[in-house]
């Protein structure tokens, strides 16, 4: 997942050796540049970005560590377009919503994927087939509502809008809380697709007109997103095929360009590989400071809700230690996507991009930080600030590593942990912002 972007990011950030002058920061705001526009993000929006890096870095005194606040900042904000964040349910039910897009982009899947989001959180959902332009599209609706235990409505004797209406009469009897319509795509924009949806949009007048972009797909999804606006006033994005290649413009083009809220990412083709948008957080993975709320979110479903919520909170407080590390961990195994999670993991997305067929317990680091938390006591696990060296070192002799091994993940371990508190919940954004404040009053920024 943005590994293109995130490896070209830290060369720039690696390449900065940063005295606090005007020309190192030229230097990494050269380098910045490249990455960004290899990473197929539009030049309008690039030159932008540079903009107010430069000019936030300087408002903050040249260095390293302003260019990377200032560079976060920047793209947290060009990812935040104004709109709704994930699933939002329409006060009257059931919420409708359309889903649309071009052939192959993943409409169906993210269909599926969003029914089982929502069932999850024990909705009554309805999925309704109105792709009737494939021959297998019905039949592939239909195989995987089945396997995933989700109810469908199709009909394949009548026409999409007739559909749609009877699927939203059988929902509102049915005391359905969220009724979902997949739909046929093309290859090629064309105004008979165009006309379709538009029909489909007039018979069942959705609360959310969700368009999915594959984002493999460059900035050649953003015109076809923007000519389905025109037409559809699309209310928000899905990114459907994140865990691949993707070059990651595509995410600032959509949010920045378009001004359409991204509201879920695809990052994988199993049913539980969907997450929901959180500017920060993808952020934050970019510059990979991991994402351990995020993780805790994605395994919530395999340990127990309570421990989750505990867990989420011990984040919050400063307090995640070596048990719920490797916890996490376990928990991952039994997950789908590993790339995906693995990006979340502190220090670990450059990391992410080897284990395409990695298996967790085949992985050399993982082993390694395994080895290391099995050789702490029990206090040590709970406490991780008790390590002074001494204990270090019986550590690395214990798990037969060397002693720097030890060192870089435990602090890796440690910069995550902070980061994951100090930009958690909404206090998070404040305390950036009064960072910044500080920093703009001449104080610098407080380590
Ligand atoms: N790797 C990956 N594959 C995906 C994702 N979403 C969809 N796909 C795959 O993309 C292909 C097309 O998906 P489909 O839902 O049939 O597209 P549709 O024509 O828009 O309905 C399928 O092979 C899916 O498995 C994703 O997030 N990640
Ligand atoms: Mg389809």
């Amino acid at each position: 997942m943005f590994a293109a972007l995130t490896d070209s990011f830290k060369s720039a950030i690696n390449k900065m050796r940063f005295a606090d002058d005007e020309k190192s920061l030229k230097k990494a705001l050269d380098a910045l540049k490249k990455s960004l526009l290899k990473a197929d993000v539009h030049h309008k929006v690039v030159k932008e970005l540079l903009k107010s890096v430069e000019k936030d870095t300087k408002a903050l005194a040249i260095g390293k560590e302003s260019f990377l606040l200032a560079l976060k900042n920047n793209l947290t904000e060009l990812l935040t377009a104004p709109g709704n964040q994930g699933f939002v349910f329409s006060s009257k039910p059931p919420t409708k919503v359309l889903m649309c897009g071009l052939q192959g982009s993943g409409k169906t899947t993210t269909t599926v994927k969003l029914a089982n989001y929502l069932k999850q959180k024990k909705k009554k959902v309805l999925v309704v087939a109105c792709d009737l332009q494939r021959l297998a599209a019905v039949e592939q609706l239909k195989q995987l509502c089945e396997a995933n235990e989700i109810d469908l409505f199709y009909d394949e004797e009548k026409n999409p809008q007739t559909v749609a209406k009877e699927a939203l009469e059988k929902a509102q009897k049915g005391l359905y809380d969220v009724l979902i319509l997949d739909t046929a795509g093309r290859l090629a924009i064309d105004k008979e697709l165009m006309e379709e949806l538009q029909e489909i949009k007039q018979a069942v007048d959705p609360d959310e007109v969700f368009y999915v972009a594959d984002s493999m797909t460059g900035q050649d999804a953003i015109r076809s997103a923007s000519t389905f606006h025109e037409k559809m006033q699309i209310s928000g994005v899905i990114l459907s095929k994140y865990d691949g290649d993707s070059k990651g413009g595509v995410a600032l083009g959509i949010a920045s360009q378009l001004h359409i809220p991204l509201r879920f990412i695809g990052v994988g083709e199993k049913v539980e590989d969907l997450e929901i948008f959180v500017p920060d957080r993808v952020v934050g993975r970019l510059m990979d400071e991991g994402d351990l709320e995020g993780l805790a979110e994605r395994t919530a479903d395999l340990i127990d809700e309570k421990k989750a919520k505990k867990l989420t909170s011990k984040i919050k407080k400063g307090q995640f230690n070596f048990n719920d590390f490797l916890e996490q961990l376990e928990s991952m195994k039994k997950l789908g996507n590993l790339k995906s999670l693995i990006g979340m993991m502190p220090g670990m997305s450059s990391m992410a991009k080897q284990l395409e067929n990695v298996d967790l317990d085949n992985s050399e680091e993982i082993r390694k930080i395994k080895a290391m938390i099995s050789s702490m006591t029990k206090k040590e696990r709970e406490n991780p600030t008790l390590l002074n060296n001494s204990r270090k070192r019986r550590i690395a002799e214990g798990a037969g590593l060397s002693q720097m091994e030890v060192n870089r993940f435990l602090k890796q371990f440690q910069n995550a942990a902070k980061m994951a508190k100090k930009f958690s919940g909404k206090k998070g954004m404040k305390d950036l912002q009064n960072l910044m404040a500080q920093a703009q009053q001449g104080r610098g920024i407080p380590r």
